[in-house]
């Protein structure tokens, strides 16, 4: 869909012929698989994966392409095209085995692959590959568990394996490859939905039983407004683990295994052995829960106005109470409810800076970006994004 102020999104085949062109120069040779993971938004549930509640994201039509073919002797080569990463962008490797085990280190975008890599349920082959993507870096619309994704689908097609393992092992290895590589303590909501999302629907993720329901999202008279903020607060690093804590934490006193076991009942019967910040985290969370399971059933009704007031509602939860939104989000989220046509809108992700998610009419998008963009204090980047499919091989002919 062609829409003036938003930005287009690449075709996957696109990308396709710059990583083959870019792989024939680097290693001599043509590439002989591919495979792609998508980015995603979530339209609401945010910081409750951890927390075992649900989350109800969409895979992005913007991924990551990984290109390849098996080498000789025992070293993997990656180069990626990526921008924005760290430097090198070519790095080399060995397959990991008892002797050369694989270690977390610089660049910070290898980690991703490394810890793939590593976690990967079948033995891994040497290979040569070439990463290119069009997920928007640091934007809170998940880079990282596309490029994960990616490569693991990228393992499977490369040793013909992957059959047996089910999407929610290859889901939870690339969770495994982000805490131990990358460091950073996430939920399964990113890699879930980069796995399995399906094109036309949304997924609502019970993080506790692990089970996904798609929901249909293919109204032709309803859209997707992701709009980067194009800023981003260096805090999720050192912010995310602490909200995480604080959870537990909350959860403990409260008596429950996680915040999902406990009620808004329970939160204001325990109010007095819970701290002021703790206390507000909770109710985040709590309340996130239900409005995201509420959310899901709008979807469902076609009741997008109803829908749109629970992101507004998540927006404010998560600047007031869970403390992870900034000025620039804050306002982008302002200028889109004052748009016409505007369900409703909010950030979306770990926060600190990245996307917001608006939910609006299509006939009113172009009019909306004008505004959002015309009170925006920065300059923002808009994408119309239609529910994508999840990861899959790719074809190089
Ligand atoms: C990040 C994490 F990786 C997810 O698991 C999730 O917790 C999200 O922040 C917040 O909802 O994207």
């Amino acid at each position: 869909m062609e829409v003036e102020g938003s930005t287009k999104i690449p075709a996957v085949s696109e990308l396709v012929s710059k990583a083959k062109a870019a792989f024939v120069d680097k290693f001599g040779c043509e590439p002989q698989c591919a495979a792609y993971g998508p980015g995603r938004v979530n339209l609401i549930g945010e910081h409750t994966d951890y927390n075992e509640g649900f989350v109800f994201p969409m895979a992005l039509p913007q991924v990551t392409v990984v290109v390849g073919k098996k080498s000789e002797g025992n070293v993997c080569r990656v180069l990626t095209l990526a921008e924005s990463v760290d430097e090198p962008k070519y790095v080399e490797f060995p397959v990991p085995s008892a002797e050369t085990p694989l270690k977390p280190g610089s660049p910070k975008w290898a980690n991703y692959v490394k810890g793939v890599v590593a976690n990967y349920i079948g033995s891994v082959v040497p290979f040569d590959a070439v990463v290119v993507s069009s997920v928007p870096l640091g934007g809170g619309v998940s880079s990282s568990a596309s490029l994960e994704v990616a490569t693991y689908t990228f393992l499977d097609v490369l040793t013909n394996g992957g059959a047996d393992v089910s999407k929610k092992d290859k889901a939870l290895a690339c969770q495994k490859a982000e805490h131990e590589y990358a460091g950073m303590p996430c939920g399964i909501m990113d890699q879930f939905i980069s796995v399995m999302g399906q094109e036309g629907h949304a997924l609502l993720i019970d993080c506790r039983s692990m089970e996904g329901k798609l929901v249909p999202m293919n109204d032709p008279n309803v859209v997707v407004l992701v709009t980067n903020s194009n800023v981003k607060h260096e805090l999720t690093g050192s912010e995310y683990p602490t909200r995480k804590k604080q959870c537990e934490v909350a959860a403990k006193v409260m008596g429950k295994k996680s915040l999902r076991e406990a009620s808004m009942k329970d939160l204001e019967e325990f109010k007095e052995k819970l701290d002021d910040v703790m206390y507000r985290r909770a109710r985040h969370v709590i309340g996130e829960i239900i409005r995201t399971e509420e959310a899901a059933k709008c979807l469902e009704q076609g009741d997008y106005t109803r829908f749109g007031k629970l992101m507004v509602e998540s927006h404010n939860a998560l600047r007031d109470d869970y403390e992870v939104s900034c000025p620039e989000l804050d306002e982008l989220v302002v200028a889109a409810m004052e748009a016409e046509g505007v369900f409703g809108s909010r950030m979306t992700g770990g926060g600190f800076g990245g996307c917001t998610v608006t939910l609006l009419k299509k006939e009113a998008v172009e009019k909306a970006i004008q505004h959002i963009q015309k009170r925006y204090s920065q300059t923002a980047t808009f994408y119309v994004c239609p529910p994508a499919a999840g990861a899959a091989p790719l074809s190089l002919s």
